[in-house]
């Protein structure tokens, strides 16, 4: 039986939180030993918002450390600069066509996004959910690991595979979300209700895989609680759940063992443990990634060879699409 192909990818619009780990790139290193994965910065996306070339330019080497520093291995999976296989532009144009400008203007991201900047309404904002299914699709993808926010777009481009293989006879594989329940969405310290993002202008709410240890228990301490003083998994206590979560992952216990290990204990101790499995487990990624920023040479071999893989994988699709859709062979 053939293995299973995964694909997912991150943008390299800033520097990273403890929720695109735990949502995204945390659950990419298991799967490296069960099936064939392709995980992209996805730096053609970052420019759906206005980026400083400059900095552009270091976030990609910077996220490429992370992914590395993480435990994404080059011998394992395929790991590449979005922008460096044309494939996905090239398939873009062409799921273009087939989708429908009222399916795209209900996109929760793009609502958002839009809603946040009236000024700069650009197109690219509008389709960027087509990249992502061309992503995706140009893989003949199983499974595409990310957070719980990213579940519509999955499904955007499942509906897209389906109308293009209907409609010109069967070329996609029908992809599927793997979103972990638990971690699935992390939400803002501050605002329990909110979701984790490193957009958040109050730098409280989030913990960067960079944070020292002294940020991050300063963070935990802040975190938003309730005056209710127990340790309990429910939806009166958002922070608290929220905070429980995060341990869950980090520790490795389940919420059951976290509610009796802190049963009559106040969140004062809770917080302090928090705070030291997060330092833990992000320890060792962060003086990883201090070694790797400085090889320059490595990190492009790393990104040059998985570039030649992901072309020579995307181009197979791609020249298939452009076969069916009748142009003529180049
Ligand atoms: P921004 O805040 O700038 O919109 P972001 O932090 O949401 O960005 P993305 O690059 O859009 O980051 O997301 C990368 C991956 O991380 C996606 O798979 C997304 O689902 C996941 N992710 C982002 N935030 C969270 C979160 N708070 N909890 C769980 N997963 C998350
Ligand atoms: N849109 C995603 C990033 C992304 C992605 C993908 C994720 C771009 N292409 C393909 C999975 C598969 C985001 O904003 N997190």
């Amino acid at each position: 039986m053939e293995q299973k192909i995964v694909f997912s990818g991150v943008q390299p619009s800033g520097e990273l939180t403890i929720g695109n780990y735990i949502g995204a790139i945390k659950n990419w290193i298991e799967l490296q030993d069960k099936y064939t994965c392709y995980y992209s910065i996805v730096d053609l996306h970052a420019i759906t918002v206005p980026q400083v070339p400059k900095d552009l330019r270091k976030n990609t080497l910077d996220l490429l450390a992370i992914y590395l520093a993480c435990g994404l291995d080059p011998e394992k999976s395929t790991i590449f600069i979005q922008s460096h296989v044309p494939a996905h532009l090239e398939l873009t144009w062409v799921l273009n066509s087939i989708s429908y400008m009222g399916q795209l203007s209900r996109m929760t991201q793009f609502k958002e996004k839009s809603q946040r900047s009236e000024e700069n309404l650009n197109a690219a904002l509008f389709t960027y959910p087509v990249l992502m299914a061309a992503d995706i699709l140009l893989y003949q993808t199983d499974l595409v690991p990310v957070g719980e926010d990213q579940k519509q777009h999955v499904e955007l481009a499942r509906d897209l595979a389906e109308r293009f293989n209907n409609r010109y006879s069967e070329t996609f594989k029908v992809p599927e979300p793997l979103i972990k329940k638990e971690g699935a969405r992390i939400m803002s310290l501050q605002n329990p209700e909110k979701k984790m993002s490193k957009s958040d202008d109050n730098q409280n709410g989030y913990i960067l895989i960079l944070d020292d240890p002294d940020t991050i228990r300063r963070k935990v301490k802040r975190a938003v609680t309730d005056s209710k003083g127990e340790v309990k998994y429910n939806d009166e206590q958002l922070g608290i759940r929220n905070l429980m979560n995060i341990y869950s992952v980090f520790s490795g216990n389940t919420i059951e063992e976290i509610e009796n290990k802190y049963d009559g204990l106040g969140y004062g101790d809770f917080k302090e443990d928090v705070a030291e499995v997060i330092i833990k487990e992000l320890y060792p990624i962060q003086e990883k990634y201090n070694e790797l920023i400085n090889n320059k040479d490595y990190l492009e071999k790393v990104y040059s060879e998985g570039r030649e893989k992901a072309e020579y994988v995307a181009m197979k699709t791609l020249r298939k699409v452009y076969r069916k859709v009748g142009f003529i062979q180049r």
